[in-house]
């Protein structure tokens, strides 16, 4: 069993996030090896975050012998790692490990970055051209568009992302598929599979936990 805190305690590892950003997936990560964790919603301003990652992104994670780390695929590695959980990593399959590599590669990425331009559009103009946001938010939703038909042709016939179980793509899958399915201009029912594996993985107990905990609904 496992129990998740809300206060800092020595030697237990700690999750920084914001409430549905990409740290989701190392949360629900956390639930599924079932180690004793604190996740910590940390501002851009949280000291404790600032000291790990000075520019202020989660996810930020605090490692159970003290040192900080970045980056979600970084994080979900040593995570699924120090709990001895090498199936979430492709077992001993090398090929499974190859597959791993690259979908969190593609994830991360390729797929993550495709939501900036929606997210943000300012992050591509010089200046302040709010008239010029609309386009750079569509050239955004078709990006996100492409990285969802090639999420959706993988899955097909596929109840998870490599082999027969699940592993930490599917994770890292929850908030990336979330985005997609609450973003306007998208309509995410026309990925069958995408939204099938969607559907499925919000009731997993780890995914619910996690949820909860950052107060979010799919
Ligand atoms: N490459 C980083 C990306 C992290 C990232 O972009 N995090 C976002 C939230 S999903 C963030 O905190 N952005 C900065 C901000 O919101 O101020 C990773 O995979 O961890």
């Amino acid at each position: 069993m496992h129990s998740e805190r809300n206060h800092q305690e020595a030697t237990v590892p700690t999750l920084y996030y914001r409430p549905g950003a990409c740290a989701l997936a190392p949360h629900i990560l956390l639930h599924w090896v079932g180690v004793e964790h604190v996740a910590k919603r940390a501002e851009r301003n949280d000291h404790e975050l600032l000291a790990i990652n000075p520019s202020g992104a989660v996810p930020a994670f605090r490692t159970a012998d003290g040192h900080g780390l970045t980056q979600a695929a970084a994080i979900m590695q040593h995570i699924a790692r120090r709990a001895g959980r090498e199936d979430l990593l492709g077992a001993d399959d090398p090929t499974a490990q190859d597959e791993v590599a690259v979908w969190l590669s593609f994830f991360t990425g390729d797929f993550h970055p495709s939501f900036w331009p929606y997210f943000a559009p300012r992050m591509y103009i010089s200046g302040s051209v709010e008239e010029q946001y609309p386009a750079v938010k569509r050239a955004g939703i078709k990006l996100v568009q492409s990285g969802l038909a090639k999420i959706d042709a993988h899955l097909a016939g596929r109840e998870t992302f490599v082999g027969g179980s699940k592993t930490v793509v599917d994770a890292y899958s929850v908030p990336m598929l979330r985005w997609a399915k609450n973003i306007d201009g998208v309509d995410f029912t026309a990925y069958a599979n995408a939204a099938r594996l969607y559907e499925t993985i919000i009731s997993d107990p780890g995914v619910v936990a996690a949820m909860k905990h950052q107060g979010i609904e799919p």
